[in-house]
């Protein structure tokens, strides 16, 4: 049978191999990402963000039980550029996530730092749709909210969720850095501890645009709260729908996606021949041979002929 075909049918060792060749960026799997895509748009994508140890897997894992109990299936993707594979956070979320393991209907994949930042970003969406295509009912992201890489991908999803605890907040530096406003649903996790009523109040009276962002307060290693959290999921879901927000979030999406992919294909081809060209440009510029804006020029053309070119 095609890849394509193994993928559609949800064939867990055919996803896998297309993950790992899509985060090489094999020509190759980008063929059949191309095919998959028809199949795709049928799954919610949740970002869950936060400073590393609020508890994002903990939360997700509790999610993903409810979510299996109602009868849905889960895709999880783990994006942490703080450890790579082997690092300690990682290895706890697979250790954690192995209960989920023997379940066909849920797929796990952690995605390490590779490339430059949106490289991951980029990376992370076409995993998605690949999930999406598998017949994922719910895609979940776990992204650390530091860099603007993690900002840019919780816009990139369809509900966003942002996960705090008591007494490690400055939100007033959240919001600076555009962190809260990204935020979909904000989730007080450890909200046992000290401060959670005042950091709630805080929340709830923040000024917004759009429309008010519930808050949830959870306790995700006892499995508290959690249903509220995939309510909330769903209602924001179906908020969506009826706006026509999701159709706009998703042709951003949309934009993003087709423009890091012109950009990808722009220095991929410079990368793979013209190294040589730079090198020699840069130094006719320093000897006021030519000027960058035409140098560049010059460098875009044979970029663009190379492209055309390759198979
Ligand atoms: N007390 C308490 N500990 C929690 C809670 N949620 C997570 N933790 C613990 O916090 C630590 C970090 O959790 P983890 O889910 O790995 O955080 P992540 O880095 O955001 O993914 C782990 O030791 C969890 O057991 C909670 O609601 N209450
Ligand atoms: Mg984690």
């Amino acid at each position: 049978m095609e890849i394509a075909e193994r993928v559609l049918a949800g064939n867990i060792r055919a996803v896998a191999r297309l993950m790992t060749e899509l985060e090489c960026n094999r020509p190759y799997a980008l063929k059949i990402l191309h095919e998959l895509y028809p199949h795709t748009g049928k799954a919610h994508i949740v970002g869950v963000t936060g400073a590393p140890g609020v508890g994002k897997s903990t939360l997700i894992d509790s999610v993903t039980r409810s979510l299996r109990r109602r009868g849905m299936t889960v895709g999880i993707l783990a994006i942490d550029p703080t450890s790579p594979f082997t690092g300690g956070a990682l290895l706890g979320d697979r250790v954690r996530m192995e209960k989920h393991n023997t379940d066909p209907g849920v797929f796990i994949r952690s995605l390490a730092t590779r490339g430059g930042t949106g490289g991951l970003s980029r990376a992370a969406l076409r995993m998605a749709h690949v999930l999406d295509a598998m017949g994922k009912d719910m895609v979940i992201i776990e992204t650390v909210g530091i860099g603007q890489a993690e900002i840019d991908i919780t816009k990139m999803t369809d509900t966003s969720v942002l996960i705090l605890v008591p007494g490690m907040g400055d939100t007033i530096q959240l919001m600076k850095a555009g962190i809260l406003e990204a935020a979909d649903i904000f989730v007080i996790n450890k909200s046992s501890r000290d401060g959670a009523e005042t950091l709630r109040a805080e929340l709830e009276n923040m000024p917004t645009s759009g429309r008010q962002r519930p808050v949830i307060l959870t306790e995700s290693v006892l499995n508290q709260g959690t249903e509220e959290v995939v309510e909330q999921v769903f209602r924001h879901k179906q908020d969506l729908i009826s706006s026509g927000e999701l159709r706009e979030r998703r042709r951003k999406r949309a934009v993003y996606e087709l423009m890091s992919d012109v950009e990808g294909a722009v220095r991929n081809a410079i990368e793979a021949g013209m190294k040589g060209e730079v090198e020699r440009l840069a130094e006719d510029i320093i000897e006021k041979k030519t000027d960058p804006s035409t140098a560049a020029a010059e460098i875009l053309e044979n970029v663009f002929n190379h492209i055309r070119r390759a198979p």
